[in-house]
């Protein structure tokens, strides 16, 4: 679609959405690597009023109505949780503008499907932490997620993305994007490959550990990425979880797992400089002690010890993710350059390394805070 149609369309959806005042500008905004995301500032009563539009990815949710219908009864549930925890719900849970007909979404005239939030003021998304606080309070708020929706009944949840994380269902997914090579690129990420390959049985231990009961399956978000959650201007604190698109029945070791792959990175995900990727140990333990505090004793004994496998897991995951996207010609993950998606997957690798080294230390710490001892 070219630019000026795009625009159109935009123009479209923000017409049918019941949003207050005069619309005074609408730029793309944020990082995220899925939707695609404007922030819309209005006049009204002469005063400023922001919004967040979306145009949902229907090429990858590819039941956006499910997935709106998700959001809703998850925003619901949250709103009942956190006014009894004496929050305030317009800040911290997404608020979903309804459309003039009081639909969640609109459609527009191609098909494409739109959604609007209230944005959240006084907040902000990071892609590193920029300090070990902001990186506790998001490990809070996560935990906190979990706990709050651990009375939600998982039946009523659609799952908009099929096998989400069933690494061995990935990895299939990988191996076949690496026979079938449509653009020839596999001869030139042998040692990527190799280094997948030999970590199979390694990445389908969580699968297996849940089919043997060993774990719970609970409802989870999916995508606990820092810049997934927004962070108070002022008190430093994980104000709201947002990007609610793959909540679903999943595992907690995986929520904990992305985390870590995304923030206790000394680098940022798609460091071309390997030297600089680490995980950092600190940041670990950082975040090992707010999620733990923020489920609030609901981990069972075996999730906790589990956590170090849902970290090396999520990264080996993502890694390979990242890695068939590129053999298949990057058509899942937004690029910003040639070869981004490889440099993601050769900085998660980098970081799966650096885990193996550090895996007794990662052991360790799990084991200080376990036991109600954080
Ligand atoms: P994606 O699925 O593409 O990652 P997100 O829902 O995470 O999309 O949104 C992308 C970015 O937009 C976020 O990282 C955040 O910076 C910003 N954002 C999203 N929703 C809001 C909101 N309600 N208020 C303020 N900023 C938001
Ligand atoms: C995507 O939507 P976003 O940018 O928060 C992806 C995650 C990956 C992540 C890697 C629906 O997250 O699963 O872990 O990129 N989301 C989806 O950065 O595939
Ligand atoms: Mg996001």
């Amino acid at each position: 679609m070219g630019r000026e149609e795009y625009c159109s369309k935009i123009n479209e959806a923000l017409r049918s959405f019941a949003i207050e005042g005069e619309e005074l500008s609408c730029v793309p905004f944020g990082n995220g690597h899925i939707n695609d995301t404007f922030l819309v500032v209005t006049k009204h009563e002469g005063k400023e009023k922001k919004y967040i539009l979306q145009r949902i990815n229907h090429e990858i949710f590819k039941d956006p109505a499910a997935l709106m219908e998700n959001i809703k009864k998850v925003t619901d549930h949250l709103k009942r949780a956190i006014l009894n925890d004496g929050g305030d719900i317009k800040r911290e849970t997404l608020n979903i503008i309804p459309t003039k007909e009081g639909g969640a979404f609109y459609k527009d005239s191609i098909g494409s499907y739109w959604r609007m939030y209230d944005y959240i003021e006084d907040a902000i998304c990071l892609d590193k932490p920029d300090c070990s606080k902001v990186f506790y309070e998001s490990a809070v708020a996560f935990g906190n997620f979990q706990r709050r929706l651990a009375s939600f009944d998982a039946k009523l949840l659609t799952e908009t993305i099929k096998d989400f994380h069933n690494t061995p269902k990935r990895f299939e997914v990988f191996m076949q994007a690496v026979s079938e090579d449509p653009l020839k690129r596999a001869a030139g990420v042998m040692p990527e490959i190799e280094f997948l390959k030999n970590r199979r049985e390694d990445m389908g231990l969580c699968m297996k550990y849940l089919k043997e009961n060993k774990i719970p399956l609970r409802v989870t978000h999916n995508d606990t990425k820092l810049n997934n959650i927004m962070i108070d201007k002022e008190s430093g604190r994980g104000i709201c979880v947002i990007d609610l698109d793959t909540v679903m029945p999943g595992l907690s070791i995986f929520d904990f797992g992305d985390s870590i792959r995304f923030g206790a990175n000394s680098a940022v995900e798609d460091e071309t400089d390997l030297g600089k990727v680490s995980l950092d140990l600190e940041l670990f333990e950082t975040y090992v002690k707010g999620f733990l505090k923020g489920c609030g004793g609901a981990l069972t004994d075996a999730e906790t010890e589990l956590l170090p496998l849902g970290a090396k897991t999520m990264t080996l995951e993502c890694g390979m993710r990242f890695l068939t996207d590129y053999l298949q010609g990057d058509t899942y993950f937004r690029v910003h350059r040639e070869g981004h998606n490889l440099d993601r997957c050769r900085c998660q690798l980098a970081l799966v390394k650096d885990m193996e080294r550090k895996w007794d230390k990662m052991a360790d710490i799990v084991r200080a805070y376990s036991g109600g001892r954080q």
